[in-house]
């Protein structure tokens, strides 16, 4: 059926509601992964944004924070940043939002009563999936944290929803442990550690991609090192992608631990080299900086083996993703990936894709509109094929997943 002006905002509005999601890049772990999963309200103010903002808007001292238990760091979250102050910040926002989705009130109530009547809302993953509208999720996973990779020894676990992925930060942040544990668990015969490794855990895991995160100072090591270079060999005899998340700046504040890094510097002409000399690996790419989305539109414009995906961390605020959106829309069409949750805590998943379709609605809405004005003739599948591209299709068949 063509659409008209009448109907055409309500079918838009059905069809990103109900289309399910792929989310692909999280921090999530599946329930039965004890040590790693988190879920709950306290876990919710526990977010590394969220101590970002408290360290920097009063006067508490970060080894002050950092020395109180779980609980109470979590209450003074609560009274500091959404009693004493206007929880106005998206990191805030967002708690706020969960809240509401669940439909609790917090007029009149104090921290405790929130957080119990909060996990008894929410009692299991599958809650929150339902609740975001997610199928599955690419998990962050260090193949050189033993413990945390201990995952893929168990089986109690839903390997369709939560998917692995094998993330190389350790090769370049401390080389040398990263190759010391490598040799532990490869045969002595084998010629290349790091690949045979990579093999290892490959096949315990089954990744959908690689991924590293990197600034100016060592993206040259990916371009020039040898080891890279057999990396690269070996993703490319995979079909795996390498997902490079760039312009990172790691402790800019050593003293806010997890929530002290930055933004860093990084050249983009160094990631057109990359994509020209391995025009066979697949690179998905999110930059940390404003400054570089307009050049980052422009190379997934130029290199079929470039996809955009997300807005990662400091970038994901409204503000920019208006803006960015449109930007890449107007360049790329449907061609990228327009986002994933970052998410640390699985009730996260509420909140960001919330957010973001809050945001991707009426932006699409405008480019319709602008197509029916020009007599363009739109109809329902029409819309329900670009929504499926945009929130899971572009990105499953980057990656090759079905
Ligand atoms: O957004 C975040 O939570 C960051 O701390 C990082 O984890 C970032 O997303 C990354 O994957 O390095
Ligand atoms: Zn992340």
């Amino acid at each position: 059926m063509i659409l008209s002006n009448d109907n055409l905002s309500n079918k838009l509005s059905n069809i990103i509601d109900s289309t399910t999601i792929f989310d692909m890049h999280t921090h999530l772990f599946p329930p039965s992964h004890k040590n790693f999963f988190l879920s709950g309200f306290k876990n919710l103010l526990n977010y590394h944004y969220l101590i970002a903002e408290l360290l920097t808007a009063t006067n508490i001292d970060a080894s002050t924070f950092y020395s109180y238990n779980f609980e109470k760091k979590a209450s003074l979250i609560w009274n500091e940043l959404f009693e004493k102050r206007t929880p106005v910040s998206e990191a805030c926002s967002g708690v706020l939002s969960i809240l509401k989705e669940l439909n609790i009130e917090i007029n009149n109530k104090n921290f405790l009563s929130i957080s119990d009547e909060y996990d008894n809302k929410i009692q299991s993953d599958k809650n929150i999936l339902n609740y975001s509208n997610v199928s599955s999720l690419v998990m962050t996973n260090n193949p050189f944290d033993l413990d945390e990779w201990s995952l893929f020894k168990s089986t109690d676990w839903d390997k369709k929803i939560y998917l692995a992925s094998l993330r190389l930060d350790d090769l370049i942040l401390d080389y040398e442990e990263a190759y010391n544990k490598a040799k532990n668990q490869t045969s002595k015969q084998e010629q290349d550690t790091i690949v045979a490794y990579l093999e290892k855990c490959y096949q315990q895991s089954r990744p959908v991609y690689a991924a590293v995160s990197l600034n100016l100072a060592n993206f040259k090591t990916i371009v020039d090192g040898s080891m890279w270079r057999n990396i690269l060999a070996w993703l490319e005899s995979k079909k795996l992608p390498l997902s490079l998340m760039l312009g990172v700046k790691r402790s800019v504040n050593k003293d806010f631990g997890l929530a002290g890094d930055g933004i860093g510097d990084i050249n983009l002409k160094e990631l057109s080299k990359l994509c020209n000399s391995f025009p066979k690996n697949k690179f998905l790419v999110t930059c940390l900086s404003l400054n570089d989305q307009h050049e980052l539109t422009v190379l997934s414009r130029k290199h079929p083996n470039l996809r955009i995906f997300g807005f990662w961390w400091f970038m994901n605020q409204p503000t920019i993703i208006k803006q960015v959106l449109k930007m890449r829309i107007d360049m790329l069409g449907f061609s990228f990936i327009p986002q994933h949750s970052d998410a640390r805590v699985t009730d996260q998943l509420i909140y960001k894709w919330s957010h973001f379709k809050k945001i991707l609605y009426p932006i699409l809405l405008e480019y319709y509109q602008n197509l029916l004005y020009k007599n363009f003739p739109l109809s329902e599948e029409i819309l329900q094929r670009d929504i499926n591209k945009l929130l899971f299709g572009n990105a499953k068949n980057f990656l090759g997943v079905s």
